[in-house]
């Protein structure tokens, strides 16, 4: 394995992936902005101490296996994958084949991703499959492919929105969580849609700080108003979209004084949104997760699109719509086949022919490929249960951190047979497993990850790993062969299993037949499609829907949407709102930015931040100890009294564990559709840590419930 001094690579954290150079120095591994668009040599302070973490003295070193005395022990690895296969195979014996489950998470390469779900369904036969981009951009992939007929959270490179005249940015902080991305927007006027004066809305030319969970009240108001006051573009309408007429009724009722009342933003200002973005020569509006991670989530963002659609923006160059994928590897992450219903390509897992497609490119019998699984909050609800899997395997997630009533997915970690986690520091959830299998890095590592412009790049591998490291890769391979595959249908090389994707994307919806290593090695900005064709290369497409949507008839749906309340219902006893996020210098679980002493420095506690007047009515202080409880438990963070919240909403960052995490009040109520949790709505009480008695925590009312009592397939 070679040992290379310098490599041009990409971050390892956000959907960004802000291009890197990075150096072996004596003193370390040592990181700088290269010369990529998205970034333009800037980057933030994740990623300039991202090699930190390569060398974190806690960083898993060999695998671990839980002695009878309840102890993690170092073993060798034959003995760790033996154990796993035993388990795994015992489970299924005892249980069937949806006794063993796997969880992934969009921060895997798309090598890993696809041999994930291809392991999944092939080497365990199991249907139980799903990711943590569930919890992240599920509720926009919903919306995007129902308007659309695909979705890719940007149909156009970030550089585009450098020439824009204005952008909305619906529940997207990106100031904090892409600050890179804030160089592609000191051109345009800023509209800002927040509950909160978030970095991002102090540089907005317009906030709107609706009540949270009263996004799509306010979105339905906004469509209201650009049809009354004649801003709907209805030639677009008429010759590239259908189903206008019905969107539109729904509309018609949210005249603006009753959505003012309903989400508190004064009807002037609704107004003005209105018309910065039908007087803006080119117009973006682009959703985050603060319109997302809601149990209504996916009509949310339909309404953002219908509105987008009714002001004629999708599909024209220098205007649109997108979503702001996430994690790393967002984007590819849900494309390959690790989610619940889904095979490589973005392609349906109940489709016939899809499934041929698939069955043909891994060389096994349809009818051995399994039905689609359960989504994320539901899987873990079931685990140990008796219709639930008893051993589950994670790669690349910390849900006892993330999950939604987080209290409650410990309890189910707890009842199986067997946890299995690949990580590379031991996670809360690492520390929880019976079987911990160590990881090498991003920068030990060859792969591609997609970004948020649905751009493939690559990250390349600077230095060895550490002796007893193996890549996620080589895990499978090791637990695939063991459970009685042959090992040339688990590749451990990146560029293998790559070749072994783009065959089996072909024709898909993310198609990447057409790209090659060779090809992104050379600099090429590849952006899926990019189908193989017979002569020459495909340049891939960096905007989509110039000519057509996916749809069969070409054109975008409008989609119907109606409001409808959050799932906590406010009381005497719960009066405020707690919604949840992100700060700069901590990343989601915070499994490696709290191992990171720079970053946890700036933001090492919980908070939540109050209002005075709130704060005095709950009569804590600034700096003191808070207890933040609803319905399913309760929190403990300091208080930051923050005279810009609204009076009726507490906020708090996400990144903390144990009786500090954010996620312990977060209620499992899920989107119908896309099964996205309802993290950024809980109703709760705020208490002064001192004069509290009683119970840390409860975990009452836990299995996850859509909104809307259906259970319908999720998209
Ligand atoms: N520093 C940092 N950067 C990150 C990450 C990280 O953990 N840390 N994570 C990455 C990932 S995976 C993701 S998904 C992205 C997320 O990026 P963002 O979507 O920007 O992140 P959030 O902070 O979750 O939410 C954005 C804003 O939504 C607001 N909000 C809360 N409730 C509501 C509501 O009901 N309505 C509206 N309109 N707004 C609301 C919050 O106040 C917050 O300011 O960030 C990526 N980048
Ligand atoms: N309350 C609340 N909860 C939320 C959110 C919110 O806004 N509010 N946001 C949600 C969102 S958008 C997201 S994306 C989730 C994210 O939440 P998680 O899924 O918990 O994400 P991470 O903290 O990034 O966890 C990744 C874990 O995998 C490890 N890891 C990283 N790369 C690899 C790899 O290549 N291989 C392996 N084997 N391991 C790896 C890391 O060390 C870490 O322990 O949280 C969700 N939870
Ligand atoms: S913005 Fe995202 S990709 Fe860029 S340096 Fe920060 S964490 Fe890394
Ligand atoms: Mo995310």
């Amino acid at each position: 394995m070679p040992d290379i001094r310098t490599v041009t690579t990409h971050c390892p954290y956000c959907a960004l992936q802000c291009g890197t150079i990075l150096t072996r120095e004596r003193t370390g591994v040592v990181v700088r902005p290269s010369d990529f668009p998205v970034n333009q040599g800037g980057l933030c302070q994740k990623g300039w101490t991202a090699p930190t973490l390569l060398d974190t003295p806690d960083r898993l070193k060999h695998p671990l296996v839980r002695g009878n005395d309840g102890e993690l022990r170092a073993c060798s690895w034959d003995a760790a994958l033996n154990v796993v296969a035993i388990g795994l195979r015992a489970a299924q014996r005892e249980h069937g084949a949806d006794a063993a489950a796997v969880f992934g998470g969009g921060g895997l390469t798309n090598e890993k991703a696809y041999l994930l779900g291809k392991f999944a369904r092939v080497a365990l036969g199991t249907r139980q499959i799903d990711y943590n981009g569930r919890f992240c951009m599920s509720s926009a992939a919903a919306a995007g492919s129902a308007a659309f007929g695909l979705d890719r959270g940007l149909p156009f490179p970030v550089t585009d929105l450098g020439r824009a005249d204005v952008v909305m940015l619906a529940g997207a902080n990106v100031a904090e969580t892409m600050p890179p991305l804030m160089q592609h927007l000191t051109r345009p006027s800023l509209i800002v849609l927040d509950p909160r004066v978030s970095a991002t809305a102090q540089r907005a030319a317009l906030h709107l700080q609706p009540a949270p969970g009263t996004d799509l009240a306010l979105v339905l108001g906004l469509l209201h108003i650009a049809v009354v006051d004649g801003f709907c573009d209805t030639g677009y309408v008429r010759s590239r979209t259908s189903g206008f007429d019905e969107a539109w009724k729904r509309a018609m009722t949210w005249w603006p004084e009753r959505v003012e009342r309903e989400t508190g933003v004064p009807v002037a200002d609704l107004r003005a949104a209105v018309r910065m973005l039908a007087e803006g020569e080119r117009a973006y509006i682009l959703t985050g997760r603060g319109v997302e991670q809601h149990s209504k989530g996916t009509d949310t963002v339909s309404g953002f699109i219908n509105l987008a659609l009714a002001l004629g923006l999708p599909g024209i160059d220098g205007s649109g719509y997108g979503c702001l994928t996430g994690q790393g590897n967002g984007q590819g992450g849900r494309e390959h086949g690790q989610k619940a219903d889904q095979l490589p390509g973005y392609r349906s897992i109940t489709d016939p022919a899809a499934r041929q497609h698939i069955a043909d490119q891994w060389g096994v019998d349809v009818a051995s490929l399994p039905g689609p699984g359960r989504s994320a909050a539901e899987l873990f609800a079931s685990l140990g249960q008796e219709d639930g899997p008893r051993a589950l395997l994670v790669f690349g997630s910390n849900p006892v951190v993330s999950a939604p009533d987080s209290q409650h997915v410990v309890e189910r970690l707890r009842a199986l047979d067997l946890l299995v986690v690949a990580d590379f520091v031991p996670s809360e959830t690492a520390q929880l497993a019976d079987v911990v299998l160590p990881v090498t890095q991003w920068a030990e590592e060859e792969g591609t990850v997609t970004n948020l412009e649905g751009r493939v790049l690559r990250r390349r591998r600077l230095r060895v790993p550490p002796s007893h490291a193996r890549s996620d890769l080589e895990v499978l391979h090791g637990l695939a062969t063991r459970l009685g595959q042959p090992g040339h249908r688990f590749p451990t090389g990146a560029r293998e299993v790559f070749e072994e994707l783009r065959s089996a994307s072909r024709g898909g919806i993310a198609d990447y037949s057409g790209i090659s290593y060779t090809r992104l090695d050379s600099g090429e900005a590849l952006h899926w499609p990019c189908p193989r064709i017979s002569r020459g290369h495909h340049p891939g497409t960096p905007r989509l829907f110039l000519d057509w949507f996916a749809h069969t008839d070409g054109r975008a749906r409008f989609v119907p949407v109606e409001h409808r309340p959050p799932h906590d219902a406010a009381t005497h006893h719960l009066p405020l709102w707690a919604t949840t996020g992100r700060v700069l210098t901590q990343y989601q679980s915070g499994a490696q930015t709290r191992r990171v002493p720079d970053l946890h420095a700036a933001n090492p506690e919980p908070f939540v931040e109050v209002h005075p007047d709130t704060a005095e009515r709950a009569g804590v202080r600034d700096g003191q100890l808070a207890r933040v409880t609803s319905a399913r438990g309760s929190t403990i963070a300091r208080v930051r009294v923050e005279p810009s919240m609204r009076t009726d909403t507490v906020f708090l960052p996400f990144h903390f564990p144990a009786d500090g995490s954010a996620n312990l009040i977060t209620p499992a109520a899920l989107d119908p559709r896309s099964r996205m949790p309802e993290f950024k709505v809980a109703a709760v009480r705020l208490d002064a840590l001192s004069a509290l008695a009683g119970p840390k925590s409860t975990t009452a009312g836990s299995s996850p419930v859509d909104s809307t009592g259906q259970t319908e397939v999720y998209g």
